[in-house]
């Protein structure tokens, strides 16, 4: 059997050649990217066994996607490919520190282009994280097509862990509807991880369509492990801080609540939070950051590992995915991940 299964969309990502803001950027190089295949990736990478439920173009893009993500040992067997939709595609910067202008990441917009910056509701601040600018041509993409109905149920819990996000939500009313599946409570289902991914411009662009991103509250009720950002939970849901988030989401066994450079924290049904502070990196990228911790933070649950280590394995391995420039790392290797991991507390405060 397969111990987790990734569902969303992936999309083939051009990395600048070169730092700057997009606008100034002259050429790019191809990688993939994609929140759940990043997990899907970074966990085959680590010894799981990992499957990666989507859809791509029959374009030569949906080729190199589904090669690549397999090329990391991810069975992409159950990937369809759809003759009459492409495969999404998304150019970024690689995130720069604010000048401390006082601006904001500018919104591109255009028909079937949208134009996101994960963090770009911040103020521009010289202290504040790297921020990318990311615009995205996915809309009417092959994957946005998912449904309940072309993706089988059979597919979606085939793994002892069915790893989904709020992005999908995001993507169109087939895909709200599948994640509404796949987060329903049932007897007998595999373990349902969540990371929210609030992403401001698609949602701004299905706010015109009557959707909300409080929905992703909803969603994130219906999962046993959750995974959301604090800047995200004040964001989308106007949530502030760790214990305001478990509050509002008293279901879930497990949120982890990422709070930036600083660390995460953990509440678990038994016992007290666990607070982990962050490892501090020189930053390529902060893009695939947040899928690189879920991914070490269901390695190590996968491996029945206490709450500390397991927010250990999951700042580890976020810290090799800020240090390159692309979406994905290469996870470091189990056993310097778990020498790394076991070091004392002082070394980790
Ligand atoms: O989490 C990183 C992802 O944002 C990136 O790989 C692309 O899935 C992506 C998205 O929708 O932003």
């Amino acid at each position: 059997t397969v111990d987790v299964v990734c569902l969303g969309e992936s999309m083939i990502t051009f990395v600048p050649s070169r730092s700057g803001r997009l606008a100034d950027v002259p050429s790019f190089e191809r990688g993939i990217g994609g929140a759940e295949s990043n997990v899907a990736c970074a966990l085959a990478a680590a010894g799981h066994r990992t499957r990666w439920l989507s859809r791509v173009g029959t374009d030569g893009f949906g080729d190199h996607l589904v090669e690549a993500v397999a090329a990391y040992g991810v069975d992409t067997s159950a990937v369809r490919r759809d003759r009459l939709r492409p495969t999404g595609v998304y150019f970024r910067t690689a995130g720069e520190r604010a000048v401390g202008d006082g601006d904001r990441a500018a919104p591109h917009t255009a028909a079937s282009a949208v134009a996101i910056t994960a963090e770009a509701a911040a103020e521009a601040d010289p202290a504040a994280e790297p921020v990318a600018e990311v615009v995205y041509y996915r809309a009417g993409s092959a994957a946005s097509a998912m449904s309940p109905r072309v993706v089988p149920d059979r597919d979606l819990w085939s793994g002892r862990i069915l790893h989904v996000s709020g992005i999908t939500a995001a993507l169109s009313d087939d895909c709200l509807a599948l994640l509404r599946e796949a987060t329903r409570r049932r007897p007998g289902r595999p373990l349902v991880s969540f990371d929210v991914n609030y992403r401001v411009n698609l949602w701004d662009e299905r706010r015109s369509v009557a959707a909300e991103p409080a929905v992703l509250l909803d969603l994130a009720r219906g999962a046993d492990l959750v995974f959301v950002g604090e800047d995200e939970a004040e964001a989308a849901w106007n949530i502030r801080g760790a214990h305001a988030i478990r509050t509002a989401l008293p279901e879930p066994g497990v949120v982890v609540v990422k709070q930036g450079g600083a660390g995460a924290t953990v509440f678990t049904d038994d016992g007290p939070s666990v607070f982990v502070p962050a490892l501090t990196v020189d930053i390529a990228a902060p893009v695939g950051a947040g899928d690189a911790f879920a991914a070490g933070f269901l390695s190590a649950t996968l491996r029945g590992l206490p709450v500390h280590r397991r927010i250990r394995h999951g700042h580890l391995m976020a810290a090799a995915a800020l240090t390159v420039a692309g979406d994905l790392a290469v996870p470091p290797p189990r056993a310097v991940a778990d020498r790394l991991a076991a070091l004392d507390d002082e070394a980790w405060g």
